[in-house]
């Protein structure tokens, strides 16, 4: 975790939706540095909430539960959903519906701010020969990125006609440590995902802004200038396990689609068999 000055706090309450998740289960114990109370939530089960925590089981596609959920609420940090490719109907009920329920949800309870968990998948159908920026049109790898695309757009809805700001952040690789050559190039470590959320929350003004989540990597399939404003550095970077990689992991197949495009192995999984 981040060594934090003493005047940490910026929130009253802070909402953290996919609580129970990979990355959720990270970010739980550093996002309280940064509000009163952390309200948390998932529809799977969070354990007891500790000191300045609130848990609060709740499905994304219950319309009623999100409008609850929100309320009090000063700034969201939204994880939920479905996280990978899979068939339409869970995509459908977490990511599409879901979203919906989320930003009616904050829209009725005046929410000001919404930090979107997107992913590089909205743009996966990029070669790794090129170099992608937020402004760049989307070439999703599957339902699961065309459901993140939706997610943006309904974000740009809510701002132009709402006045709700988010910054939407097409995250790389979220693991400790990056796994693979890919992750190489996409990977964002733990501490750069806390610099990233805090810089998303913070920065004065965003409207809506788009913004790829990767750490200082040398190689990299993305151009994050446009997004400079939220004021985000990355300290980490995937060359110091490099050499790691590559002699455990042997070169690739250039003529695999998961080799070519920067998706990687998402362009060919899916419903599509
Ligand atoms: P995860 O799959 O581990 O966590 C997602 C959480 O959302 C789970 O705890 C799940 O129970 C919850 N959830 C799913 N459907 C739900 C629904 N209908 N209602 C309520 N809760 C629901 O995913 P992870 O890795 O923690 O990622 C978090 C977010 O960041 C996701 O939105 C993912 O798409 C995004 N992301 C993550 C990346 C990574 O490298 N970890 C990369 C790019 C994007
Ligand atoms: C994502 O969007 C997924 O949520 C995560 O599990 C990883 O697969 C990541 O992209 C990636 O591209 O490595």
């Amino acid at each position: 975790m981040l060594p934090r000055p003493a005047s940490a706090i910026r929130f009253r309450r802070l909402l953290l939706t996919g609580a129970q998740g990979h990355l959720g289960r990270e970010l739980r114990p550093r996002l309280k540095a940064y509000c009163e109370t952390l309200r948390l939530s998932d529809r799977a089960a969070m354990g007891e909430a500790g000191a300045g925590e609130e848990a609060v089981v709740a499905d994304l596609a219950d319309a009623g539960a999100m409008l609850a959920l929100l309320q009090g609420v000063d700034a969201v940090v939204h994880l939920g959903g479905v996280s990978t490719e899979q068939p339409w109907a869970p995509i459908l009920a977490g990511n599409i519906v879901g979203l919906y329920n989320l930003y009616e949800a904050a829209r009725r309870n005046r929410v000001r701010r919404i930090v979107f968990a997107s992913s590089n998948h909205v743009t996966g159908f990029y070669r790794q020969d090129q170099v992608v920026g937020p402004k760049d049109p989307v070439r999703p790898d599957g339902l699961y990125g065309l459901s993140k695309a939706f997610g943006e757009n309904l974000a740009q809805l809510y701002w132009d006609r709402h006045r709700i700001e988010t910054v939407s952040l097409r995250i790389g690789s979220a693991f400790s440590p990056p796994k693979d050559r890919r992750m190489l190039a996409t990977w964002l470590s733990f501490d750069d995902t806390e610099r990233l959320i805090v810089a998303a929350l913070t920065a004065p003004v965003v409207g809506h802004s788009v913004i790829y989540g990767m750490s200082d990597n040398s190689a990299s399939w993305w151009d994050n200038t446009a997004a400079r404003h939220i004021g985000y550095r990355p300290q980490d970077s995937a060359d110091a396990f490099r050499a790691e990689i590559e002699a455990r992991q042997p070169a690739l197949d250039a003529d695999d689609p998961a080799t070519l495009y920067q998706g990687g192995t998402f362009v060919r999984t899916g419903p599509f068999d």
